[in-house]
């Protein structure tokens, strides 16, 4: 057991020493903006600005080594543009099917906010259910739906998650990519993929895309005052939406393929904010 799973150790701490490790290891007093890559979305971290230092996460309090291929686990402290902003981009996440607890999933979401980040911007990779939306197209968050009979937030706090995923930051996004679609997400408690049935569910309950990260984050996020975006790749169709079954090879070939033109949109997204 890490000093994080113990429940009595408190989270916001043990994210306080992570951002003062980070201060250290990077040379930065302070950080603006979090980026969460997801599935997909790796090469979007180069295309934001120079990279000036690179952390393995194992190397602060809190954080567990990567556990899926294709995932990196490292966070950057990257230029943004030409700016003297900087952005801190996780190359990981912690799914809540890992099975380490929910503190562990928003660890990186607390750093960020510990470490001065306004904004976070919470990305992944899911599937589609409207078959307009072929893999490759990136789909703005617009809301969710939390499958994971979990919360990150601990006590008799009540929080408030009207509009959770920034109305203004995915107006932003329209600005650069007029063309970007919204929906909402559901997430799965995974790591199975969905049933076709769970599926069809996820659309009556109102759901546009499924998946297995990001909702849990973000409520942390509103919990620590970050505004948040949110925005997936569909990497596949969403089960028994497409004739063919799910293939984790093919996910992230899709995303290699839409790599390009999300990061670039991300980027510029990023450089306005
Ligand atoms: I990439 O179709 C990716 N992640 N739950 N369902 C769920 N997670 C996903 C999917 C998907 N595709």
């Amino acid at each position: 057991m890490t000093t994080l799973e113990d429940p009595a150790t408190d989270p916001f701490e043990v994210a306080a020493a992570a951002a003062e490790r980070l201060v250290e290891l990077t040379g930065a007093s302070s950080h603006d903006v979090a980026l969460v890559l997801g599935s997909g979305w790796g090469p979007a971290g180069d295309l934001l600005g120079e990279t000036l230092a690179e952390v393995r996460t194992t190397d602060l309090p809190g954080f567990y080594p990567a556990a899926v291929a294709g995932h990196s686990g490292t966070i950057r402290s990257v230029r943004i543009g030409d700016t003297s902003r900087r952005a801190l981009v996780f190359g990981t996440r912690t799914h809540f099917y890992e099975g380490r607890g929910v503190r562990a999933v928003v660890h990186g979401v607390r750093t960020a906010a510990a470490a001065g980040c306004s904004t976070i911007v919470l990305t992944n990779g899911c599937g589609g259910l409207n078959p307009d939306w072929a893999p490759g197209t990136p789909v703005l968050i617009s809301d969710h739906l939390n499958l994971t009979a979990a919360s990150p937030v601990e006590g008799a706090t009540f929080i408030d998650l009207t509009d959770l995923y920034s109305r203004r930051l995915r107006d932003l996004c329209r600005e650069v990519d007029p063309s970007l679609a919204e929906g909402v997400y559901v997430q799965f408690r995974g790591p199975h993929y969905e049933t076709p049935a769970e599926v069809r569910m996820a659309g009556v309950l109102g759901g546009d895309l499924v998946g297995m990260s990001t909702t849990l984050e973000a409520i942390a996020a509103r919990q620590s005052g970050l505004e948040v975006l949110g925005i997936s790749l569909v990497t596949n169709l969403a089960a028994g939406i497409s004739p063919t079954p799910l293939d984790h090879a093919e996910v992230l070939e899709t995303g290699r393929a839409a790599a390009q033109r999300c990061g670039r949109m991300l980027a510029d997204v990023v450089r306005r904010l």
